[in-house]
C-alpha cells in the first residue's frame, strides 16, 4: 500500500524525493511542520537504504575532555564552569596519559574536545595530541571544535590557518561537529550569546576542509529557536558541503535542560519528545541530500530512541564512547558506555546490520560472530575512570 498517495500533502516532495531533486526551503519547513511521522520515516527510510541498505554504523572510540573551565559560558550547557568553581579541572599531562592509557586496545579513534579555557596555549593541545600519537599512533584524533579552534585564535594571536596548521601537525585527524547550535543569530544570542557566531563556525571548518580535514556538524534542537531556524541551519551546511564536500556525517543534538542556566530563564522548555527527534532526523536526511551520513547519537537519544531511528533516516549510532561528560553533566540517563557486544546487539535486535567504522568510514569489521553469544558483555569491559 502506498503510505504517500497522490493527494497526500507530501506527494510532490516524495515525487522529487524519488527522482533525486533537492528539496527547498518551503519544503523542509513542510516537513518539519507536519506530525505526519509515517510519511517522514518513510521517505527519510527510503534514502537512507538507498545510500546504505541495511548498514548500521559505529565505532570503537573513546572521550577524553581534558578541561571544563570555559569562559563563554553558554546557557544552554552544564559542563562548563568558571575557573574558580569547586568543580572545575584542568587534566594534568599525567592524567591524560592514565587516560590514553586506559583507551581499549581495539579501538580507532579518540575524540576530544573541552571548555574554553583561557589559561591553557596552544601548546597544551600540542602535547595532548603529540602525546596520543607517541602511545597509540594508529589511533585517528577526532578533536576540538570549530568554536574551539575559534578561541584559540584569540588566546594565541594567531589566524585559523595557523591554529589548524600547527595541530594537524601535532597529529590532530579531523574535527568533531560541536559547537555549531543553531546558526541563527536570534535563537544562538539567546542560548549562547558570547560564543563564535554561526557564520564564523562555518568559516572555520570550510578552512579545515580546504587543508583535507574531513569533520562532521551538528545541530543543537529543542530550545528556543524556531522550525525555520532548523531548516536554516540544515541549508547553510548544505551549501558549505557543496563548495567543500568535507562534512561525513550530521547529528542532530537535542537539548537537556537539567542543571543549565536557559532553563532557569525558559522554565516552560523541557527535554524534547522521541517525537520531536524523530522528525528532525527524518528532516535532515531529507534536506542534507549531500552528506553521506545522518548520526543518531546513542547516548544523548537514548538506545530505544536511537533503535527506532535506524529506521527514519539514521545509519550510524556514534561509538561506544565511555566517559561521557557533557550530556551526563545535563541529566543524560544513559550509561556513560556501552561493551562493543551490546552496541552490535542493539543494531541487530533492530533489524539492521551492524559494522564497525573508523572515523573516516571505512569498513573495520562486519563479523561479530565472536560476541554474539545473546548475553550482555561482562561489566569489566567498560573501565569508567
Ligand atoms: O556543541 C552541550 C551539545 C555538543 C548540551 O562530531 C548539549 O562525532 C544538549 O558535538 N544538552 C558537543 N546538548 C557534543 C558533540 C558531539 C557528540 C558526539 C559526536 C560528535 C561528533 C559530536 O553537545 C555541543 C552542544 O551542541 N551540548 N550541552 C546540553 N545540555
Amino acid at each position: 500500500m502506498e503510505i504517500i498517495t497522490k493527494d497526500h500533502p507530501f506527494a510532490e516532495i516524495w515525487e522529487k524525493v524519488q527522482r533525486e531533486e533537492r528539496l527547498t526551503f518551503e519544503d523542509g519547513v513542510k516537513l518539519i511542520s507536519s506530525n505526519d511521522i509515517t510519511a517522514l520515516g518513510h521517505m527519510a527510510n527510503y534514502v537512507r537504504e538507498k545510500k546504505h541498505g541495511d548498514k548500521t554504523f559505529f565505532n570503537t572510540n573513546r572521550h577524553i575532555n581534558p578541561t571544563n573551565i570555559c569562559q563563554t559560558l553558554c546557557d544552554f550547557c552544564a559542563f562548563g564552569v568558571r575557573m574558580k568553581d569547586p568543580a572545575a579541572y584542568t587534566m594534568t599531562m599525567e592524567e591524560i596519559e592514565h587516560r590514553i592509557d586506559m583507551i581499549d586496545p581495539e579501538a580507532t579513534e579518540v575524540h576530544i574536545v573541552g571548555g574554553n579555557n583561557p589559561a591553557l596555549r596552544i601548546d597544551y593541545y600540542e602535547n595532548i595530541l603529540r602525546k596520543v600519537k607517541e602511545k597509540r599512533p594508529n589511533l585517528h584524533i577526532k578533536a576540538l571544535t570549530g568554536v574551539e579552534i575559534d578561541h584559540f585564535t584569540r588566546v594565541n594571536k594567531m589566524s585559523a590557518e595557523e591554529v589548524l596548521d600547527r595541530l594537524v601537525a601535532a597529529g590532530l585527524d579531523s574535527m568533531p561537529g560541536g559547537g555549531a547550535e543553531i546558526f541563527a543569530d536570534e535563537p544562538r544570542s539567546v542560548i549562547c550569546d558570547h560564543k563564535t557566531s554561526g557564520d564564523r563556525w562555518l568559516e572555520i571548518h570550510e578552512i579545515a576542509h580546504k587543508k583535507g580535514l574531513r569533520t562532521n556538524s551538528t545541530m543543537l534542537y529543542n530550545h528556543v529557536e524556531s522550525l525555520e531556524d532548523r531548516i536554516d541551519h540544515m541549508i547553510r551546511l548544505r551549501e558549505l558541503q557543496d563548495k567543500t564536500g568535507g562534512f561525513q556525517t550530521f547529528i542532530p543534538l537535542s537539548w537537556h535542560p537539567d542543571n543549565t542556566e536557559l532553563i532557569k530563564k525558559f522554565p516552560h522548555l523541557h527535554i524534547s519528545t522521541g517525537f520531536e527527534d524523530l522528525k528532525v532526523i527524518a528532516v535532515a536526511r531529507l534536506m542534507l541530500d549531500n552528506i553521506d551520513h545522518i548520526k543518531t547519537y546513542w547516548m544523548q537519544v537514548g538506545e530505544k530512541l536511537a533503535q527506532t531511528a535506524l529506521w527514519f533516516g539514521a545509519d550510524d549510532l556514534d561509538g561506544n564512547v565511555v566517559e561521557e561528560k557533557i550530556y551526563h553533566a545535563a541529566g543524560a540517563q544513559t550509561s556513560q558506555g556501552m561493551a562493543k557486544a551490546d552496541l552490535v546487539k542493539l543494531i541487530r535486535d533492530a533489524g539492521r546490520m551492524p559494522v564497525e567504522r573508523d572515523t573516516l568510514y571505512n569498513v573495520v569489521n562486519t563479523d561479530f560472530s565472536h560476541l554474539e553469544k545473546g548475553k550482555k558483555a561482562p561489566v569489566e569491559e567498560l573501565t569508567v575512570l
